[in-house]
């Protein structure tokens, strides 16, 4: 049986899951969200990478249902909080371009009562690509209802600097490639410096992703970097392991 027949079950089958990994305030290390990630426990094969079966899902359509699946989970996980955290969800290109992607955005806010500005959307730049028209258009919309938009892996794509200006993003979340050099690699980290002296000329947040050692945050705090994300903090987990956290008087 191929990865995509048996994908196409798993969300009947309640095979797929989410994992939510903490994201930080560099300076203190409190958290103010959360990244979503999906998981997919595959009764024989056991756990399946997301980069294995996400680009799968992406090449046969099937991220339209997987992805409104993760949203609407997401979103309604993250209502039941006791504190206002934000949640990012990772968004592919084809979803969206997708006709409904924003009265889909829209509609699960309001049957999960979830804020919009509690909800980012992770776009890579790949996303951007492949209609920058309608993928421009959509963005605007959800920026007017009050979503948050992040660049994620920034510096791994291609023209980045021009998407930044010709989108209406918020966040730029750094590439974990630069962050895991920055200590053996004089050219990562004059690239994460460069980043954070972009983020600040834009108005724009910086996070830094794959943080993983009290050294790379270090670095980080004295460049500047507002926020972190990584093993450092915790690594992608089911909720209930991060109980104290989403819960009041923490
Ligand atoms: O932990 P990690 O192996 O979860 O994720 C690998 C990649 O899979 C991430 O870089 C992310 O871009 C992608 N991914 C994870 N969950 C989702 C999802 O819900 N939707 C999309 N489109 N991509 C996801
Ligand atoms: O969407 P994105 O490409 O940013 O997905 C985040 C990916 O990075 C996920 O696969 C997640 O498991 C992984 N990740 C998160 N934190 C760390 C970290 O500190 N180190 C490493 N090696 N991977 C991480
Ligand atoms: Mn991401
Ligand atoms: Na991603």
């Amino acid at each position: 049986r191929s990865i995509e027949h048996d994908l196409r079950g798993a969300i009947a089958n309640n095979e797929l899951s989410l994992a939510y990994q903490p994201q930080a305030q560099v300076e203190t290390g409190e958290v103010n969200g959360f990244e979503v990630l999906l998981r997919w426990n595959h009764p024989a094969r056991g756990n399946v990478p997301p980069a294995l079966f996400i680009p799968i899902a992406e090449e046969s359509g099937l991220i339209l249902k997987l992805g409104e699946w993760v949203m609407r989970e997401a979103c309604r996980e993250a209502a039941t909080w006791m504190r206002p955290l934000t949640i990012a969800v990772n968004v592919s290109a084809l979803q969206l371009t997708s006709d409904g992607f924003v009265e889909f955005i829209e509609a699960t806010l309001g049957e999960t009562k979830l804020p919009s500005h509690r909800l980012e959307i992770e776009i890579t730049e790949t996303a951007l690509v492949r209609d920058p028209n309608r993928a421009l258009h959509s963005l605007q919309r959800l920026k007017a209802i009050g979503v948050n938009i992040a660049m994620d892996d920034f510096g791994t794509g291609y023209s980045s600097l021009s998407n930044l200006r010709a989108f209406p993003f918020d966040k730029i979340k750094i590439d974990r490639s630069f962050i895991q050099a920055v200590h053996a690699n004089p050219q990562a980290a004059a690239i994460v410096r460069a980043v954070l002296g972009l983020g600040r000329g834009l108005g724009l947040p910086v996070i830094a992703e794959g943080v993983e050692t009290a050294e790379e945050l270090r670095f980080l705090g004295l460049e500047g970097c507002a926020e972190a994300q990584g093993y450092l903090f915790g690594r992608p987990a089911p909720i209930k392991e991060f109980v104290p956290l989403i819960s009041a008087n923490v």
